[in-house]
């Protein structure tokens, strides 16, 4: 942990906090420790002069309350969301943005209205490409004054388990995360479930604004184009065991059987298997995968038992996917810091 974060680096990262690794035991976040991330301010919404504009490329616009849209048709949806940036702070050589470590990610309940019944309500029309969500929230990024919007593929959103949430967890949303309604895009990274929505616009024309023409793209020089970042690569994290040391959090863990526990998720194919390290990623073995009691979009919770000997130890974890895919030993580097999944490394001393 040698590098250098600016003061800058860190007004940004003591707005927008992350999950704090002991909470991975619970199955679904609870709120208040589900990670944050705000690019702007948090708007001041008057719910009563609130409106949802359905528009652009549709045969009715709608302009909906929040009344109107919680008398629609309603599902719940346990979701793992996490940060594209998830990963940034680690990556060589450094990237000045939100610089997360490996822990912006949460798992949320998300009740509200399917996107796509909305969209079949107000119908839509020929010619049309993609669909644009814009929030309320305003700001200046790249020299360019924006209200934070994303746009997706109009097969993605009609075809996929997009929804329009008023709730999380049993809930209203907070002002944090979106209230009164955000989009929630199971499988995607965060970027694109915009907070606060405004606007839904279909689109006969891909949207080129900031958030998709500029950020969240993979690249490895700034000026080419890349490719757009869209859905989560795998990933796994464990509960570091023990107690930690206060300035390093590395770990103090008695010597003895030692069940290590933590999540792992995707938002590609599938996990299939999650493996363990306990000597920094030279060796591996496997952990024990529990069954995916929550549902196709939430992180699944895995364990193994350690048999911990007194010494020095460097805990590693990879989660791997149906198609193949293993998160790396070290981080892959591109100009904003994105999709960096490599192994979580936890420093842990085992004492009689
Ligand atoms: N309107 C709006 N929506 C937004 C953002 C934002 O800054 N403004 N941040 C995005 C990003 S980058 C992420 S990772 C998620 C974070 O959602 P959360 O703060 O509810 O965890 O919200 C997304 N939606
Ligand atoms: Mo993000």
């Amino acid at each position: 942990m040698g590098e250098v974060i600016s003061l800058q680096e860190l007004q940004l990262a003591a707005r927008n906090h992350a999950l704090p690794l002991e909470a991975l035991r619970w199955d679904v976040t609870p709120i208040g420790l589900h990670y944050l991330l705000t690019h702007y301010d948090i708007p001041d919404v008057d719910v009563d002069a609130w409106r949802l504009e359905v528009g652009g490329l549709v045969e009715r616009p709608l302009s909906l309350s929040l009344d109107d849209i919680r008398a629609r048709p309603a599902v719940e949806t346990a979701v793992t969301m996490e940060c594209a940036g998830n990963g940034r702070a680690h990556v060589e050589p450094h990237v000045v943005s939100q610089p997360w470590l490996l822990e912006a990610v949460g798992t949320a309940r998300w009740r509200g209205t399917p996107v796509a019944g909305l969209l079949a309500e107000a119908g839509i029309r020929d010619g049309a490409v993609e669909v644009l969500f814009t929030g309320l929230d305003r700001g200046v990024e790249g020299g360019e004054e924006q209200a934070y919007a994303r746009s997706l593929r109009l097969a993605e959103v009609l075809t996929g388990d997009a929804i329009l949430a008023y709730e999380v967890n049993g809930v209203s949303l907070p002002p944090q995360h979106g209230y009164p309604l955000r989009l929630v895009v199971p499988g995607w990274y965060g970027m694109t479930s915009v907070k606060w929505l405004s606007s839904i616009s279909v689109l006969g024309e891909p949207f080129d604004g900031y958030q998709m023409r500029h950020s969240y793209r993979r690249r490895q020089h700034e000026d080419e184009p890349g490719e757009p970042i869209a859905r989560m690569a795998p990933r796994s994290l464990m509960i570091p065991p023990g107690i930690p040391e206060f300035l390093s959090r590395s770990r103090i863990v008695a010597a003895g059987a030692c069940k290590l526990r933590g999540r792992a998720w995707t938002g590609e194919s599938e996990i299939v298997g999650v493996d363990v390290s306990t000597d920094g990623g030279a060796t591996w073995q496997r952990a024990e995968l529990d069954d995916d009691s929550f549902g196709r979009w939430a992180w699944r919770s895995w364990s193994f038992i350690w048999d911990a000997e007194p010494g020095d130890y460097e805990l590693c974890c990879r989660a791997r996917d149906a198609a193949g895919n293993v998160q790396p030993l070290e981080p892959p580097w591109n100009v904003g810091g994105y999709m960096n999944n490599a192994v979580q490394r936890v420093a842990v001393s085992v004492v009689e």
